[in-house]
């Protein structure tokens, strides 16, 4: 299983490189890591494998956090209706986004960063994302808020992206232009 060990944090090239697309069908060995990056998710919500293992509890994960400088995403979470979101995704890309924007009011943080970054992170408010899943079929997901922001998170690792580029210079808690607060 996937431990805080495997997960490289700021620093390792692979964090600031553009990832590769996965080609289509995946190898079993692409499969394999992403199921694993759903594992390491679900583990780290689990009180007591969280525990034992020291993990932080976490909600999506990108296959460069581990090294890999492929188009892989994990996510798993809730959004406030308690909808749940629990994917494998490969080539995920937003296909359309809304003009509204969103930010979480605690800011956000990274597997991969180790130290607290103040600051609001403008997102979009509404995202449509397409990818293809673990069981190799196309996905199509509307998105929006909480949900909307992990995603946006997790494929800004696959283009060299981190959270905090995203924040203002002058004033991290300028509220950015047409924003709504989620949270
Ligand atoms: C996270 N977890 O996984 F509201 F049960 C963060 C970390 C960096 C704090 C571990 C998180 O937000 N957990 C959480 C939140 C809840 C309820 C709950 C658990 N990430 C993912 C990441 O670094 N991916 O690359 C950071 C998030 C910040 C905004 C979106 C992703
Ligand atoms: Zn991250």
């Amino acid at each position: 299983m996937l431990t805080m060990k495997d997960i490289v944090r700021e620093g390792h090239p692979a964090l600031r490189e553009v990832a590769v697309e996965v080609s289509m069908p995946p190898t079993d060995e692409e499969k394999k890591t992403l199921q694993e990056m759903l594992e390491f998710l679900q583990n780290s919500q689990d009180e007591k494998v969280c525990a034992k293992y020291a993990l932080r509890p976490g909600v999506g994960l990108a296959a460069p956090q581990l090294g890999i400088k492929k188009r892989m995403i994990a996510v798993h979470f809730e959004d406030d209706k308690g909808k749940l979101y629990s994917y494998g995704l490969f080539n995920p890309k937003i296909v359309s986004h809304s003009v509204e924007q969103a930010y979480l009011r605690e800011g956000e943080g990274c597997l991969s960063v180790d130290r607290a970054v103040e600051g609001f992170v403008p997102r979009h408010a509404r995202i449509t994302l397409k990818a293809i899943d673990l069981d190799g079929n196309p996905v199509k997901l509307r998105l929006r808020d909480y949900a909307a922001i992990v995603l946006q998170h997790e494929v800004d690792h696959l283009n060299g992206i981190m959270f905090y580029d995203h924040i203002n210079k002058e004033n991290p808690y300028k509220i950015p232009e047409d924003a709504k607060p989620i949270h």
